[in-house]
């Protein structure tokens, strides 16, 4: 099997990167990280040694190279079938690929004011207009899987899918800046923050010094 090598940025804000890394940890594979602190001087060359969209994250799995989280989650559900990252049944895969889609596309609106922040502390902040609309129908979706595909463990399909990636960093969204959610949401979301790989990723970002300005509110 040839190596694989993820490229990443900050743990405490690269949200995409979490998406990718999440879905990497899961199959159990080894493989090495390459950090790249975002907007440095530096950042955009680094980055572009690695992919020509200049953005993060990438996978290297030997000669092949894939960006773009999504991209990134397929590739690896394709090639370690055994670590289950789509739901087994057609229906639930069916659903688990929609939400997945429609996180990777939408929710720009609070995307932009509520920015990953694994560190920090901020209940109340970035409650800006249309924040709550996202905040609804994001908690409308989790209900909505929970109900119909979530009875065989606490993940949206039950077992831990790339649906999980796609909204792991909106549950760290929601700790951080502390949103009021629903009884289903909260258990979600509280399942998602305790994950290992979830409690490994946070104690690294808050390990790392960077402060971002534009991603800080
Ligand atoms: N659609 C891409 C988005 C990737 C993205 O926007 N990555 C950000 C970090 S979270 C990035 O590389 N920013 C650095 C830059 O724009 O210079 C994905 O799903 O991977």
């Amino acid at each position: 099997m040839s190596r694989l090598t993820l490229v990443i940025g900050n743990k405490n804000y690269s949200s995409w990167s979490l998406r990718a890394w999440l879905a990497l940890k899961h199959t159990g594979a080894a493989f090495d990280e390459v950090r790249i602190p975002l907007f440095t001087p530096t950042a955009r060359a680094q980055i572009l040694r690695h992919s020509p969209a200049g953005k993060v994250p990438v996978l290297h799995d030997g000669d092949v190279s894939v960006w773009d989280s999504l991209a990134i989650c397929e590739h690896l559900a394709e090639r370690f079938p055994a670590a289950r990252l789509w739901p087994d049944e057609r229906a639930a895969r069916a659903r688990a690929r929609a939400v997945g889609a429609e996180m990777h596309a939408g929710f720009a609106t609070l995307r932009d004011a509520m920015p990953m922040n694994c560190r920090a502390h901020l209940p109340g902040k970035g409650r800006t207009p249309g924040v709550q609309d996202d905040i609804d129908r994001i908690t409308a979706l989790w209900r909505d899987c929970r109900e119909r595909h979530g009875t065989g463990g606490d993940m949206l399909f039950g077992g831990f899918t790339i649906a999980d990636a796609m909204f792991a960093p909106v549950a760290a969204r929601f700790v951080t800046y502390e949103v009021d959610l629903d009884p289903t949401s909260r258990a979600y979301v509280d399942a998602v923050w305790s994950l290992p790989a979830i409690e490994e990723w946070v104690a690294a970002a808050r390990a790392e010094t960077e402060r971002i300005e534009h991603e800080e509110i």
